[in-house]
Order: C-alpha cells, then structure tokens, then sequence
C-alpha cells in the first residue's frame, strides 16, 4: 500500500510531525476552517482543523478531563459553566459527570465541529444530548459580552492561538470573563507547550496577570500536541485551583486527586516562568 502521510501545520512549533494514514473518513470545509477525519494505525481516528490535530481517539482524555476536572473539582459545587469552543463535546462529556452542574452552554463558533464529531466521533461526542447542556453556536467573545448571568467555571477550548482564535485571548476577552465568574470561579484556558512556546505561555499568564487578581499555571501530557507539556492557563476572582474540593467524579481514566496536585508548576518554576526574556527553565 502507498504511505499515506499527514503532515501537520502546526503554527508555532519547531517540528513537524507526520502520522501514517490508513484511511481519510471525511474531508470538508465550513465557513471558518479546514476540517479532515483520517485514521493513524496507533492513534485512531483523529480530527484535523486547518492542518492542525485537535485530538486523537487514544489520547483525547488526557486534554478533555484535564481542562474539565481541575477547575471543577476545586470547588465543591459548581452549578454553571461556560465552553467557549469544544464543539466536539470532549470538554463537556467531562463536565457533566459533575453531579451539581446545573447548566453548560457550549459556544463553538462553528456548528460544523459539533456536526462532524457526532458522525465520527460518538465517544467524544457522547454527552452533547444531556439536557443541561445549551448549545449556543456563536462567537465566544459576542457570548460573553451579552451574557447577562454568572458562572461558576468558564473554559476555554480553542484551536491554537492563531486566526478566529486570537479573540479568545485578549485582554478585553479575559476582563469580560473575570466580570462575569462569581467570586470563588474560574476561567481556564489552553496555552500551548512549555518545551516549544515558552515565551507565548508567559505572555498568556502576563494579560491574565493584568486581567484576574490571580493567574496560575498547570499542565498535562498531550501525545499529540507538539512540545507534549501542554498548558491550562488559570484566571480566579482570587481562589486557588491547586487542592481539590472533593474526591474525583466516576469514570476518569487519567484525573485524580493526585494528578490535579502535581499539575502545578512549583512556585520556583512559576517565577522562573515570568522571568522576562527567558526561553526555557
Ligand atoms: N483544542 C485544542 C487544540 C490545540 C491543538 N494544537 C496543536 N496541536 N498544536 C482542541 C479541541 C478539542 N476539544
């Protein structure tokens, strides 16, 4: 058989990974990207965005559950949260295992994404039908900024910090955010890879810092992120997300209270982190 490859466009990082393809599912395009399902013999079927891998059936759980169970299980009874992105419904199959949540709304701005997962992707698409999740496919910035309630968690799950996405990082998106948690809520967004794009990661924390009284920094292994060491950047109104509030929702396969621990640069890194100029620890 001819060796099929995928080259990934990955905006910012310093190689270039390429993944044999046994079989291309479904290729298309919607008004705001490039969206192909191909099949990896190791990884499954996996989702690609304007050239960009956005998950894998094999490693997906680690970024949806990270991004989800950290904010969530440090509080002990979040009622209302915000997706801003995460069409696919990774990010809200974990939120809803979260007995107390009362209310998600999904905010993709494409309905296309949520459109393809559900044909390709019914593991992660799985908790799109629960009844306490509104599906409100709209620019997250417009959302929030006519958002007249207050949530408990806002997350963020976006493709890379590039094109539509830049919106999502703003320092008037981020100050909109903050108006809008509850004093003990937070905003958690995606922020690339500590080996690869070190500066663009202290730059996310420094218009958080500018944004939110507290900004914090955790991280998890992403097999097909480049640089692996992959980022969730934190805004509260003041509470720390570093100790969770209760023990772990049923079934996780990567989240526990162990994880959610240990996820936390030490305060030593985080300061090196902030360090102006620096390019790595
Ligand atoms: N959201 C994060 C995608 C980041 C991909 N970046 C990269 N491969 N350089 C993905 C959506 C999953 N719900």
């Amino acid at each position: 058989m001819a060796d099929v490859r995928l080259f990934e466009k990955d905006p910012y990082a310093p190689i270039q990974y390429g993944y044999e393809v046994t079989e291309v599912l479904y290729r298309g395009t919607s008004e705001y990207q490039e969206f192909a399902v191909v099949v990896n013999p190791f990884f499954g079927r996996m989702l690609i965005l304007d050239g960009v891998v956005q998950f894998t059936e094999r490693d997906e759980f680690y970024y949806h559950e990270m991004l989800a169970h950290v904010p969530l299980h440090a509080m002990a009874a979040p009622e209302t949260v915000v997706v801003i992105g995460g069409g696919d419904g990774g990010v809200i199959r974990e939120v809803v295992k979260h007995p107390s949540v009362k209310k998600a709304y999904l905010v993709d701005i494409d309905p296309e994404v949520t459109r393809v997962s559900q044909a390709y992707f019914p593991t992660v698409a799985s908790g799109l039908d629960d009844p306490r999740v509104e599906h409100c496919p709209m620019d997250g910035a417009r959302f929030l900024a006519e958002f007249e309630g207050k949530a408990d968690v806002i997350l963020v799950d976006s493709t890379d910090i590039v094109g539509f996405a830049k919106s999502l990082f703003t320092p008037e998106f981020f100050g909109r955010a903050r108006s809008i948690l509850g004093p003990g809520g937070a905003f958690v967004t995606l922020s690339e890879s500590l080996h690869f794009h070190f500066p663009i990661v202290r730059e996310v924390q420094q218009t958080l810092r500018a944004s939110f009284p507290c900004a914090d920094l955790y991280t998890a292994p992403i097999a097909t992120y480049a640089g692996n060491w992959w980022c969730f950047a934190v805004g509260t109104n003041g509470a720390s997300l570093r100790v969770p509030a209760r023990a772990p929702v049923t079934p996780t396969r990567y989240y526990c209270g162990d994880i959610h621990r240990s996820a936390f640069l030490p305060p030593f890194l985080y300061d090196r982190l902030m360090e102006d100029g620096r390019e790595s620890f």
